[in-house]
């Protein structure tokens, strides 16, 4: 039994999933069906049995295996999210008279969603300095103007951003080209979302991407899931934490928002539960700490091991380094001061460790809730030290798992499109090359956007995103991206970016085909490191203009770099492109051959299946990780309450609402945490009661940078002292506050004054 808690906003035992409604089930069968008898079904069939890889998240379902399955074959793995994104990518063309008829003023009034419903992209267009209208422009005028834009600035001047939806051949041709040009800004969406996991996992286990692969996975008895909304944003996964209750296994949930879905979850794949028995269980134990706090939970784990002689003292003696360091703050962090800081009771805290220590196997999964932090990096580590100091590392069923976003933005960081590029690769190119790389640090995406706003970038390419969207202080945003001279996004649906966030002299919108249209073979890579092949498709779009990003991308590195070192033409040819990621990219040796093998493969030297870690010494690196300040500043801070106002200081989680994906909204509710429209914040009831504030009143949320007006109160279950709203919108709130060590903002604990009348 959980230990009595005299708070009432967090819970140790789950409330009875009975109560508390559950994620999945009907509305998501319902989903199902009404997408594909819509006049798109047919179309939407074929191409869910494309041989492709979801567009969607990093879970990476389908490719050679059909579009149904995992990596281990197994049917039914394909979520409502991926028939979502599919839905919006078979939209018809964007009218023409949408870009003749609509100012740039009347398009920048449009939503999120009202963008991505005005259709695909079809055709090139630019927009001209001082004009009201993007007009079309022909694709010989428009690789003109890209070399252009790329040849005349200094090197330092020229940036790409990319969003990881495009494949491995189009990232690693991104990458090539600017390093060949001698520039190493490649900043990428991964700044803004698992740079910490890469960075703080580099550090331990000097490798950054998951350890633990689908089998291991499936050899667990207990699973940490830690800042992850995953019944929204990584569907599949929920089958795995199913099947794991159902071997009796051990589920911790750790989340200050009691996301129904993480209680119970009706999975398709589960036919007949999910609809008679309302789901599957899913969290045995659910911690709701403060926002930020999760170093503090996880010493406060680690010191409860400690206390009941549950350290795997061999195995961390045997196999790590620096765990003196570590021990030693354990032991002199009291009891108080963790507690004070996560909000967790001691006996809660002892209580997980103790069901942590009778598992055998534990992975510990996490998501944006750990790294959209200031101390994101150190999070991550708290969480590997745990994993190292309980054994549970580098054996079947164990290990650390950080849950990747876009479908290939971890392929994009193995192709080398990252500012941290690593030494073996650097070498490979250099060698490819025949000259050394600059070695000039390259701009992160917040650097890039700090830069831009000094007026020190002139040219900048977007392979797919919406960095206007995607970054804190919109208005910050759309004034650094105006002073750049040219832009050129390439996308296949238009977004809020491509409206606000325009250049002084070029704005160029590039359509462009995407996975399971582009004419070619391409690769992605999942977040459980698998390689994915995705077959040939083609288009509805029959009289549009598309391009492929790997020609593109050829056609402009030919214009730059002509026929030296490489022939850079011939990269047109995708297999030419794999051979050279073959030959220079670590771990991807299999890749070479792939076109007639079509045999997927894991990127070797990743799972780690014995405690031999990818660090100079072999052993994993630990280090103490120092407890967060969370204090919240006081309403005057914010320029106070006006005579008559009630309110509050709350800590904001800008998080995604169960119909959207990044900043692109399919739908306005969010059903599962009853949240009617997208312009509403979820709050505690208690934190109504102690402010004056009622439920569904009307209020002003005031960020440091800027305000929302209207905003409707929905109470909860929600840690006290903590509030949640969906991005993009709240982006207007937010002064970019980042990790020193990654440089991903702290989307996740922003401050705000809550006040209404
Ligand atoms: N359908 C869909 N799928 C997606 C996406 C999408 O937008 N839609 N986006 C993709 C991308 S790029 C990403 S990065 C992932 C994002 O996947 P998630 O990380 O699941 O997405 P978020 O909505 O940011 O939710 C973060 C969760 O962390 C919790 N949280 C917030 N602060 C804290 C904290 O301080 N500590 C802890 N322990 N928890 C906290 C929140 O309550 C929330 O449940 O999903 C990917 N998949
Ligand atoms: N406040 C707040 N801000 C956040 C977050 C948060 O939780 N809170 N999350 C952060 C995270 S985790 C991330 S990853 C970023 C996401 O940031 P981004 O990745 O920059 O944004 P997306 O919304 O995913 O980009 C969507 C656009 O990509 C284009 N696109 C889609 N498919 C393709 C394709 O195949 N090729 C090309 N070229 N383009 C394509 C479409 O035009 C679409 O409009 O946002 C970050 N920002
Ligand atoms: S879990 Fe992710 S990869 Fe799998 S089908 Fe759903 S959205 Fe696609
Ligand atoms: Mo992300």
């Amino acid at each position: 039994m959980a230990p009595a808690d005299p708070a009432p906003t967090h819970a140790l035992e789950p409330p009875a999933p009975e109560d508390a409604g559950g994620g999945g089930g009907w509305p998501l069968i319902d989903g199902w069906a009404r997408a594909t008898l819509s006049p798109t079904g047919p179309r939407l069939w074929q191409t869910l049995t494309h041989k492709s890889a979801c567009l969607s998240c990093a879970w990476g379902t389908g490719g050679q295996n059909g579009g149904f399955r995992d990596e281990l074959g197994e049917p039914l793995q394909r979520c409502l999210k991926s028939v979502e994104a599919i839905g919006a990518e078979l939209q018809a063309a964007v009218p023409r008279e949408v870009f003749a008829g609509r100012t740039i003023a009347e398009l920048q009034q449009l939503t999120s969603a009202e963008c991505d419903r005005l259709g695909r992209l079809d055709r090139p267009l630019i927009r001209r300095a001082g004009s009201e209208h993007y007009e079309p422009i022909g694709w010989e005028e428009v690789h003109a103007l890209t070399a252009a834009a790329f040849r005349s600035p200094p090197p330092e001047r020229v940036a790409s951003y990319s969003s990881g939806r495009s494949s491995n051949e189009a990232a690693y041709l991104l990458q090539l080209l600017l390093r060949a040009l001698g520039t190493n800004n490649l900043a990428d969406c991964s700044d803004l979302c698992h740079a910490p996991s890469t960075i703080g996992l580099s550090r331990v286990f000097g490798s950054g991407t998951s350890m633990v692969n689908l089998e291991s996975l499936q050899h667990a008895d207990g699973v940490v899931l830690v800042g992850s909304n995953a019944p929204a944003n990584h569907p599949r996964l929920m089958n795995e934490l199913i099947r794991l209750r159902e071997r009796g296994g051990t589920v911790i949930v750790i989340n200050p928002v009691l996301e129904a879905g993480l209680l119970k979850f009706g999975s398709p794949a589960f036919p007949v539960r999910s609809m008679l028995g309302g789901g599957s269980e899913i969290a045995s134990l659910f911690l709701q700490p403060i926002p930020g706090s999760d170093t503090a939970v996880f010493l406060g784990l680690q010191k409860a091991l400690l206390e009941r002689g549950a350290v795997a003292w061999e195995f961390l003696k045997a196999h790590s380094e620096g765990w003196q360091e570590l021990i030693a703050q354990i032991e002199s962090t009291g009891w108080e001061a963790i507690t004070a800081c996560c909000g967790l009771s001691r006996e809660e805290l002892e209580h997980t460790a103790a069901r942590l220590a009778a598992c055998r196997a534990v992975v510990f999964a996490w998501a944006m809730g750990i790294t959209h932090h200031a101390n994101g990096t150190t999070n991550v580590q708290a969480i590997a030290n745990t994993a190292v100091l309980s054994g549970n590392v580098a054996r079947p069923g164990a290990g650390t798992m950080p849950i990747r976003g876009h479908s290939n933005v971890q392929g994009f960081g193995s192709m080398g499109v990252t500012v941290h590029l690593r030494e073996p690769m650097r070498l490979a190119l250099e060698q490819l090359l025949g000259r050394p790389l600059s070695r000039v640090p390259g701009y992160d995406t917040r650097a890039l956007i700090e830069a831009a706003e000094r007026g020190t970038v002139d040219t900048l390419l977007c392979l797919g995103g919406n960095l206007f969207g995607a970054n804190p202080h919109s208005a910050q945003a759309r004034r650094a991206l105006g002073r750049i001279d040219t832009i050129a996004y390439l996308a296949t649906k238009p977004n809020t970016g491509h409206f606000h966030g325009l250049a002084a002299r070029h704005t160029l919108l590039l359509p462009v085909y995407n996975r399971f249209e582009t004419p070619h073979r391409t690769t992605v890579e999942s977040g459980n490191n698998w390689v994915r092949l995705n077959e040939p498709g083609s288009t509805h779009l029959r009289s549009g203009q598309l391009i492929s990003e790997v020609a593109f991308l050829a056609e402009l590195a030919h214009r730059l770099h002509g026929d030296t070192p490489i022939d850079w033409r011939r990269l047109q040819d995708p297999v030419y492109v794999r051979e050279l990621i073959a030959c220079t990219v670590p771990g991807y040796k299999a890749m070479a051959g792939i076109d007639t093998s079509r045999r997927e493969f894991e990127v070797s030297g990743r799972v780690f299946h014995e405690p031999r870690f990818a660090t100079p010494s072999g052993r994993a690196r630990l280090a103490a990780t120092p407890l967060p300040d969370l204090t919240l500043p006081e309403p005057e801070h914010f320029g106070g309450l006006a005579p008559g106002e009630r309110g509050l200081v709350l800590s904001l989680i800008t998080a995604r609402s169960y119909g959207q994906h990044n900043t692109v909204v399919y739908k306005q509710g969010d059903q599962y945490r009853g949240m009617p429209h997208r312009h509403t914040l979820l709050i505690n009831p208690a934190d109504l009661v102690a402010s004056g504030l009622a439920a569904h009143q009307r209020v002003t949320v005031q960020g440091e940078v800027g305000a929302l007006e209207g905003v409707e109160l929905i109470p909860g279950s929600i840690r006290s002292g903590a509030a949640l709203m969906f991005y993009p919108e709240a982006n207007v709130l937010m002064r970019a506050v980042s990790d020193p060590h990654s440089g991903t903002p702290a989307f996740k604990r922003v401050p705000v004054l809550v006040r209404g009348r």
